[in-house]
């Protein structure tokens, strides 16, 4: 029998922090109110917030240098399962799973479902990989995939797609998400031309196969694997590949995938505008496609990301429905403890966003007064909505403190040992 925390065990370390809990929530309430905003309606809204879980997140990561195996890491996807359901429990906004093939792959996609249905746990995006050969693969994508110069090579990227379909149909998900690594490396080496056609090429065939109620997230990324050009760089190229492929395919945001400085906030409301908004890869970037945690380097990015989210979802955009995912690599952290705090970082720029006078916002704006308006979303951000994001967990059965209360669980300790390690495990990231 594995290890679970119990739910007595969060509901005694809960009784220990609830009357601090609740002075804290009643003195913000207060503040808010003050403001005309109802904590109690924010307090929904966030209860209601979901993020879901990748799979390859709850292992440790790696560089292209090494990687640093953490103890009782999950071995299948039935052990990750494991791992999502207690960052779950503990947290409650991360009720779904999205499964990386064939990293995850399966021959009995019915008990993997069953396994997550019985944790709580339902599926969200499916994600392919053709950006690393397989052991079992025919052909090598070396030289690319989706784009490759050769049609059997994207005949194979082909069919591992429609695969990934058919095992999402049999797990409850709806979603297709396409991160490929072709490019070049050299200048000359690719007609820049002639690679987009021929992934558009493939696309199509992937697009046509999609089921009626699904869609296709095309994930872009300025560079790496190749360095000097990447088939599908950036969001203009993303966006155009969705235009061509039709209104069921749309733009993927991995927060880490821009060139530096390039203004995210402004590229969400593009997509939201013209209803290409698929979704989003949550982490953190200081330099590049950091994979750091959610909220960790730059929160007030994050903050304004939501600020746009929250905008078309109150004036409600037509077609607006992201996708929340998180796409981290821990690396030195507790994966799970990362999970955690990357989940809650969410909620907290979820809310901040929701508590945004947009009426005195917009007058702002209206009257060109630059410096007012600023300070309209600086007050929302700077608003320490810490006992409101307690006080959710709290009234869904999650933990005041989850970190806390993982830690003194030992349920790491307790996985350590039934989970010996085994050779050949990999963590990818995209
Ligand atoms: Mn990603």
């Amino acid at each position: 029998m594995s290890h679970q925390i119990s739910a007595d065990f969060i509901a005694e370390r809960n009784r220990a922090a609830e009357a601090a809990t609740t002075e804290d929530y009643q003195a913000l309430s207060r503040q808010l109110g003050r403001r005309g905003i109802d904590a109690e309606a924010i307090t929904n809204a966030v209860m209601a917030f979901s993020v879901a879980i990748p799979t390859w997140g709850v292992g440790t990561g790696g560089t292209r240098f090494a990687r640093f195996p953490g103890p009782g890491e999950p071995r299948n996807i039935f052990d990750k399962i494991e791992d999502c359901a207690t960052i779950h429990q503990l947290v409650r906004a991360t009720a779904t799973i999205s499964p990386h093939f064939p990293w995850d792959k399966t021959s009995d996609p019915k008990a993997l479902h069953e396994a997550a249905a019985s944790r709580g746990l339902g599926f969200d995006a499916v994600n392919s990989n053709t950006f690393q050969d397989q052991p079992d693969q025919k052909l090598s994508y070396r030289f690319g995939s989706l784009s490759h110069v050769e049609a059997r090579v994207r005949a194979q990227a082909i069919a591992h797609n429609l695969e990934c379909i058919e095992l999402g149909r049999k797990l409850g998900s709806k979603a297709l998400t396409v991160w490929i690594g072709d490019g070049s490396n050299f200048a000359g080496q690719s007609n820049l031309t002639s690679a987009f056609d021929r992934y558009l090429d493939s696309m199509r065939e992937i697009y046509g196969a999609l089921p009626e109620d699904w869609r296709v997230f095309i994930e872009h990324k300025l560079y790496e694997p190749a360095f000097y050009s990447t088939v599908i760089s950036d969001w203009g190229t993303s966006f155009a590949a969705a235009l061509e492929l039709g209104p069921k395919a749309l733009c993927l945001v991995d927060l880490g995938h821009h060139a530096p400085n390039v203004n995210i906030e402004q590229i969400v409301a593009r997509l939201t505008r013209f209803k290409k908004l698929a979704g989003f890869h949550f982490n953190d970037s200081k330099y590049g496609d950091d994979d750091l945690d959610t909220g960790s380097v730059e929160p007030f990015r994050l903050f304004l990301v939501f600020n746009e989210l929250v905008d078309a979802k109150q004036r409600r955009a037509e077609g607006f429905a992201p996708a929340y995912m998180i796409d981290q690599s821990h690396n030195v952290t507790d994966p799970i403890e990362s999970l955690i705090q990357s989940a809650i970082e969410l909620q907290r720029a979820y809310a901040q966003a929701l508590i945004v006078d947009r009426q005195a916002l917009a007058a702002a704006q209206g009257a060109n007064d630059a410096l007012g308006a600023h300070l309209e979303l600086k007050r929302a951000f700077t608003t320490d909505l810490s006992p409101l994001l307690a006080t959710a967990r709290l009234r869904t059965g999650g933990a005041i403190a989850p970190i806390e209360t993982y830690r003194a669980s030992n349920y790491r300790a307790h996985k350590t040992k039934e989970r010996p390690p085994v050779a050949g495990t990999s963590a990818g990231i995209v």
